[in-house]
């Protein structure tokens, strides 16, 4: 029997899903345009007026938020409310540019962890599991969402964060923990960790885990269900947003469900801005309609993937995206071709490789070069050339045949590319060094 945190919100009927977040959206706007002067001259910059916008259908009237707009007003420039209502700051780790700082009341704390207790009691928690958080603590939201969503459910939550992994796995035993969360690339570490202390998954209770803050490929979370013993569930969020629980997965394992009651999706193409329609892969794009201290209206998220509402089995009628693909600035264009590092993820792992790679991209005599470094597992480990030239030719026109380019293969030792504990960093592109 399925179960909801929210029932009546994650099953309503279209009709009265549009019509909340019509309401909310109204209410939204107006104040954000009464308490963001940074917003309100952008809009008024655009050419609309406050009379334009009549109901949410006039949404695409309105101008985009961008990562340019959160640096530009950094760090208060988009607060919605005063400081003494606020209460905490979440922060992204500022990898590609200047740090993203969000701002909290308590209120929208509280929604938030409504969001991700939605996501756990959708992987099968309840009061009686134990849920151990092995996403980063601090300013990465991840463990301050997952650990706000198990409290209110009422499960042991394990605050593990993440890091030594011995000692997770001995939290993992010692309190028999049923629930885990932490990336899937942390996840596959873990799991790869179990296998060498001769743990198989029967000697661990795990049922489910929650892996999200990165794109991962289906064929990854086959290889994490059968290595853990456990159903993988995907779970997506962005910072500026709230942080994970932005939508999560249900049983069906077909795409996320968008907790649409608070984060309004669109899909636009991410060259012309256009709106797309049901089913189309473009950009993602939210406006988030409850936040009280950083509220955004069209924040573009620069996720890459496709929102449907077909029929979920698990009775939920939230919309739903599918697996993003990737962000469109993680996409590598080489020789002109589009490559996301999710489809050669796909390929490795459809190879029987783990997800231990390296994609070295750079640029030699004017012509950019593509280098997939890639650990044998080690089962296949070997040191004789020919095979190993063999299995390296295979990976060539596997990789041929997805991205339709030729890619230069490097099988290296097991063990040989470093671990992550938090989201992977896959790509290096010395044509930016
Ligand atoms: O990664 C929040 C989070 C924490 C989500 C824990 C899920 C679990 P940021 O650090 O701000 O926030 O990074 C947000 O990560 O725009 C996506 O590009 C990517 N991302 C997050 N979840 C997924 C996912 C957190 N399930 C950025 N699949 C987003 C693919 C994801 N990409």
């Amino acid at each position: 029997m399925e179960r909801y945190y929210q029932a009546d919100l994650e099953c309503a009927s279209l009709e009265d899903m549009r019509a909340l977040q019509n309401e909310k959206f109204l209410s939204q706007f107006r104040r954000v345009m009464e308490n963001v002067p940074y917003y309100r001259e952008k809009v008024e910059k655009s050419g609309v007026s406050l009379d334009d916008i009549q109901s949410i259908d006039d949404i695409g009237k309105l101008p985009f938020l961008s990562k340019d707009d959160l640096r530009e007003s950094y760090p208060y420039g988009l607060l919605a409310k005063p400081l003494s209502e606020c209460v905490r700051i979440h922060s992204t780790s500022g990898t590609t540019g200047k740090r993203v700082m969000a701002f909290y009341t308590q209120k929208d704390i509280d929604l938030w962890y409504e969001c991700t207790a939605r996501a756990l009691t959708a992987a099968g928690a309840t009061n009686e599991d134990v849920v151990q958080v092995s996403y980063g603590y601090g300013l990465f939201t991840g463990g301050a969402g997952l650990d706000g969503g198990s409290h209110k459910l009422g499960c042991l939550t394990v605050p593990t964060s993440s890091g030594n992994t011995d000692r997770q796995i001995m939290f993992l035993r010692d309190l028999n923990a049923t629930i885990i969360c932490c990336t899937p690339s942390y996840a596959a570490y873990l799991g790869e960790r179990m296998k060498e202390l001769g743990l198989t998954p029967d000697q661990i209770p795990l049922k489910a885990g929650i892996f999200g803050a990165e794109a991962w490929s289906e064929e990854m979370r086959r290889d994490i269900e059968s290595t853990m013993g456990i159903k993988a569930y995907d779970i997506y969020g962005l910072t500026e947003l709230s942080g994970p629980g932005v939508a999560f997965e249900c049983s069906e394992q077909t795409g996320m469900h968008i907790n649409e009651d608070h984060f309004y999706p669109e899909i636009i193409d991410p060259d012309t801005g256009e709106v797309l329609p049901e089913g189309s892969e473009g950009e993602l794009v939210f406006t988030s309609l409850d936040k009280e201290a950083f509220p955004l209206i069209r924040y573009r998220t620069k996720d890459i993937c496709i929102l449907s509402r077909e029929k979920c089995s698990c009775g939920r009628t939230l919309i739903k995206m599918k697996k993003p693909k990737g962000r469109s600035d993680d996409m590598l264009i080489i020789r002109g071709v589009n490559v996301f590092p999710s489809q050669i993820e796909t390929v490795l792992m459809n190879h029987g490789y783990a997800a231990n790679y390296q994609i070295i991209v750079d640029r030699v005599n004017n012509t950019d070069t593509l280098d997939v470094r890639v650990e044998m597992t080690p089962e296949m480990f070997t040191d004789n050339v020919g095979d190993i030239a063999a299995k390296q030719a295979e990976l060539v026109n596997g990789l041929k045949s997805m991205l339709g380019l030729k890619a230069k293969v490097s099988l290296v030792a097991p063990k040989s590319i470093t671990r992550s504990e938090g989201k992977a960093v896959r790509v290096i592109d010395k044509r930016k060094i």
